[in-house]
């Protein structure tokens, strides 16, 4: 049996991950491919326990980064060996809703701990597991802000709460990321309407898997 293909979406708030991530699931099981969906941090029992802590807890405002990083490295670990390598070793189709490049971003930027404790906790995390693609949506932080804050009802999370600048440092980030990882990471434009976004991603998985999606 053929491994799966592992892909990954990534991005700042309000980007368009979630509504990307359907369309491309029903697209794939249009063509009769099994899919499995992964968010982050959640997924597991443990991951889903840690993403009530890590966005809803408002005790925890004072939880410290290096804690931060080690929680999302946690519900990570557990996600990549209880559902992500299973799926993929069975033939099964992953697309992740955030992956390790959310904690280089995030973590390593955003909060400033630096590439080498980040690059660390995700060696660790996930081993071997990487995508096969990523699809970095990006888009102005204003512009994110606003369409999160619309789809959420304008109660925005511990992570979400941060000042405009941290978004700011989030966007330069990823596109740095980017650049440094052009075989991986597909640069999409993402303040095009939905139908337009659907279509430059799906283009790519066609040139890129077109042997595992056409026999
Ligand atoms: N985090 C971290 O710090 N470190 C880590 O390692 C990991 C995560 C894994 C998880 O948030 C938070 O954890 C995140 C990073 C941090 N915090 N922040 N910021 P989450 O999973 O709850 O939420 P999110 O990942 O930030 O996504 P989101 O805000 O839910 O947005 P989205 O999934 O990218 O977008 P969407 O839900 O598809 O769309 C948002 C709205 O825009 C919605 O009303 C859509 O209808 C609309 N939309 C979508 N596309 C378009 C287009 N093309 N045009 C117009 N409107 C659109």
């Amino acid at each position: 049996m053929a491994r799966g293909i592992f892909i990954s979406f990534e991005g700042s708030e309000g980007g368009g991950k979630s509504t990307q991530i359907a369309l491309l699931e029903s697209a794939l099981q249009e063509r009769g491919i099994t899919v499995r969906r992964t968010r982050e941090p959640g997924g597991t029992l443990l991951g889903e326990r840690l993403r009530d802590l890590l966005q809803h807890t408002p005790e925890l405002e004072d939880l410290c980064d290096e804690a931060e990083l080690l929680l999302f490295g946690a519900s990570r670990a557990q996600l990549v060996r209880e559902v992500i390598r299973p799926a993929l070793e069975s033939g099964t189709w992953v697309i992740a809703d955030r992956f390790l490049d959310s904690t280089t971003v995030y973590q390593g930027i955003g909060r400033g701990l630096g590439a080498e404790s980040v690059n660390a906790v995700n060696a660790v995390a996930v081993g071997a597991s990487r995508p096969d693609v990523t699809f970095l949506l990006d888009l102005d932080a204003a512009t994110g802000h606003a369409r999160a804050r619309a789809a959420s009802g304008d109660r925005p999370d511990r992570i979400e709460n941060q000042p405009p600048a941290f978004f700011e440092r989030i966007r330069a980030g990823y596109l740095d990321l980017a650049a440094a990882n052009p075989d991986r990471i597909v640069l999409i434009d993402a303040s095009r309407p939905v139908a337009a976004v659907a279509d430059a991603i799906w283009k790519e998985c066609e040139r890129r898997f077109s042997h595992e999606l056409h026999g």
